[in-house]
């Protein structure tokens, strides 16, 4: 910092303009410190994010760190806020291709939320619109199919934008890695976490979404494997907000790249400053994420409401990642039954990412019966109804639609 000092100094005397050097725009760590334990985090070679004072990011794809510094950084130094490698992001693990126990029941979780208490009322998040950012929405499945937002300004298949927001039919969603409006579900996570928000309630032997009145915005930014760009999930972000949604759902991470996801960082602060709520997975590392780092519940972000695995024996699940100060609630998240990719398929999954929906879901309930909360209000709301306990997590508790219920529309 020693020729800041001394450019600041010239800068007074000679009046000249004086910046950082193209190298100072460039945020570096480590890939995959040494107090990392898991690894999903993966720096890409060659790919960078340029993050401009605008808000702005772009992706730029180069030959070496002298064609980023010469070529993007120099002719743009003065518009250009950081710059730093493009990182793969994805699913937790332990939940690709698991198929977990069936042994405590299809509605297990909602005998432990005790969500009937808002569904008895007549409160299903209609009006709420929830951004599902995944590996995309099997759109065809029965229990889904009318759960999906449409975009009425767009006409699909026919090879243009026709509402001009820069997206060729972005009809019923969009896939940010194939750049498509065919928003189909290779993986089947994205599908499981749609249902257990959303699933239209059919059959007692069949899921039930926990709002399921609220519309799904189906965004993928994932590959069949479950593993994305950065930029990709940054795109959907964006989309999302401007698409209007109150919610995003994001069951997805990554730890090992320190702060190489930065741009992730403050595109999710802006998003949540302008009035959405981000519903983040904590992770299935078995980690204290007081020591670890996962993102997006490490970000710190006062919007991010991230959550924890509840176990059908109301344990911490032993996968699950926790933080007394830094993870927010715990929520049913093993042997989690909901819809999958395949024609009327369905599975059982376990992880954070099943725990995450379950409170997107029950924050649709609360914005529907308390229309207009900001984000820091419905996640206050959330966290001071818990179901108290003793869970490694900040609330201490786990999610409650019953007390939600109680707190919103009291009982006379
Ligand atoms: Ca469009
Ligand atoms: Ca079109």
């Amino acid at each position: 910092m020693e020729v800041k000092k001394y450019c600041l100094m010239l800068s007074f005397i000679f009046l000249v303009a004086c910046n950082d050097s193209a190298e100072d725009k460039i945020i570096d760590s480590p890939n995959n410190p040494a107090n990392q334990p898991d690894l999903l985090c993966k720096k890409v070679e060659g790919q960078y994010l340029i993050r401009y004072y605008s808000g702005e990011i772009k992706k730029v794809y180069v030959d070496s760190r002298e064609d980023l510094i010469e070529n993007y950084i120099e002719p743009e130094l003065n518009e250009i806020e950081y710059v730093h490698s493009e990182v793969r992001i994805g699913i937790p693990k332990i939940e690709n291709g698991i198929q977990a126990q069936a042994y405590a029941g299809v509605q297990w979780p909602h005998e432990r939320m005790h969500t009937d208490a808002a569904w008895s009322k007549g409160i299903d998040g209609s009006g709420i619109r929830v951004a599902v950012i995944d590996s995309g929405v099997n759109v065809q499945h029965p229990q889904l199919k009318d759960a999906i937002l449409i975009n009425d300004g767009e006409i699909p298949n026919n090879g243009i934008d026709d509402d001009g927001n820069d997206y060729v039919d972005d009809y019923l969603g969009y896939d940010f890695a194939a750049e498509s409006g065919d928003i189909n579900d290779l993986n089947g996570h994205g599908t499981h976490v749609a249902g257990t928000i959303a699933a239209q309630h059919q059959h007692e032997s069949l899921p039930k979404g926990v709002a399921p009145g609220a519309k799904i915005l189906a965004l993928n930014f994932m590959d069949a494997n479950g593993m994305g760009d950065t930029y990709h999930a940054i795109q959907a972000i964006k989309y999302a907000a401007k698409r209007g949604v109150q919610i995003i759902n994001a069951s997805w991470g990554s730890s090992g790249c320190t702060d190489a996801t930065v741009a992730l960082r403050d595109t999710i602060a802006e998003v949540t400053a302008k009035g959405i709520l981000f519903v983040a997975a904590s992770g299935n590392n078995n980690l204290d994420l007081d020591i670890y780092d996962s993102y997006p519940t490490s970000f710190g972000l006062q919007g991010v409401l991230s959550v924890s695995a509840l176990t059908p024996s109301g344990l911490t699940a032993s996968f699950s990642n926790y933080g007394p100060n830094s993870v927010d609630i715990i929520a049913p998240g093993q042997s989690i039954y909901s819809t999958y990719a395949g024609e009327e398929e369905y599975r059982y999954l376990s992880g954070t990412s099943m725990a995450t929906p379950m409170v997107a879901g029950a924050a649709a309930l609360v914005l529907q019966m308390q229309n207009g909360l900001s984000p820091l209000a419905a996640k206050n709301a959330i966290l001071e109804s818990i179901e108290p306990g003793y869970f490694p997590v900040i609330s201490r508790g786990e999610l409650s639609v019953q007390n939600l219920v109680e707190r919103f529309l009291p009982s006379e």
